[in-house]
């Protein structure tokens, strides 16, 4: 989607049975595009944002991604929380739940924690999309297997051609297949450049190479999608960076734009 908003407004359209135009072009084999299912067990630290309220129950409320970056805080997109999407300010949605250790949505599997407080980055700018990130404080922790580690500033994880894994229940196809099984497609960190060049600004979105960080692969074929927002880019085992935004899903030369985590990291110091 072009405006980065879209996947997650589109969930909630289908929820309140809004009709929607189908989404621009995307390729059709491409979590995920081009995708393989993954077990929470190899991605313990994926969890589910949900709310049965606002999204219904078909997909247990699936209408994000996030990941437990300590055993009372996940971290996911500011997008996601923005009141366009809810309906609502984050604080007033009674249901507002993390599931986690669960790969299918429908399963009983794991557990669905309440959320008690949201902080979205006061620093998100919602038309260029910088800074695109919020944390949820759990109401009970989290076993500490089940947290990754951030990786900061200078981490080797972040140079291009790392290869990097990006979980979530999105749409797998471009076509608004939303995954009810936790799926994982592997795509690289691609230079700045890439990203630059794929969106310079205007109506495309601009990338802002300090907050933001570009991944996928030059072919397309493997990328995040609509669902996915807010869920895990994770390399050398640390996190790297947050589904953010990218015009549509796994077309070459239009590679995924992930909120960048080494400013989360700077972010969540400051504050503390
Ligand atoms: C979305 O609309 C979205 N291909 C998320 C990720 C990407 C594109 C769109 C990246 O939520």
């Amino acid at each position: 989607m072009r405006r980065p908003f879209a996947g997650a407004l589109a969930l909630a359209a289908a929820a309140a049975l809004i009709p929607l135009a189908s989404p621009a072009s995307a390729t059709s084999d491409s979590v995920v595009i081009g995708g393989f299912p993954v077990d929470i067990s190899q991605s313990p630290w994926t969890v589910a944002l949900s709310s049965r309220d606002r999204f219904g129950g078909t997909r247990a409320g699936q209408f994000c991604g996030g990941v437990a970056v300590d055993r009372s805080r996940v971290l996911t997109a500011a997008h996601c929380l923005s009141a366009a999407v809810l309906g609502a300010p984050p604080g007033q949605m009674a249901d507002l739940k993390i599931i986690t250790d669960r790969t299918d949505l429908l399963s009983s599997r794991g557990k669905e924690v309440a959320v008690t407080a949201t902080w979205v980055n006061p620093q998100y700018n919602s038309f260029t999309n910088a800074g695109d990130f919020a944390v949820l404080t759990l109401a009970s922790p989290l076993p500490p297997s089940s947290v990754i580690p951030m990786a900061a500033a200078g981490d080797q994880a972040y140079t291009p051609g790392t290869a990097a894994t990006v979980y979530g229940w999105g749409d797998s196809t471009g076509g608004g297949d939303y995954a009810l099984s936790l799926r994982g497609a592997n795509v690289q960190v691609l230079p700045d450049t890439a990203c630059q060049q794929a969106y310079p600004g205007g109506l495309g979105g601009k990338y802002v190479a300090e907050s933001m960080l570009c991944a996928g692969v030059s072919a397309g074929g493997h990328d995040a999608c609509q669902g996915d927002s807010g869920g895990p880019l994770v390399a050398k085992g640390r996190l790297i960076g947050l589904v953010s935004w990218g015009n549509g899903c796994g077309q070459a030369g239009s590679p995924g734009v992930y909120t960048r985590i080494s400013e989360v990291v700077k972010t969540l110091t400051v504050g503390r």
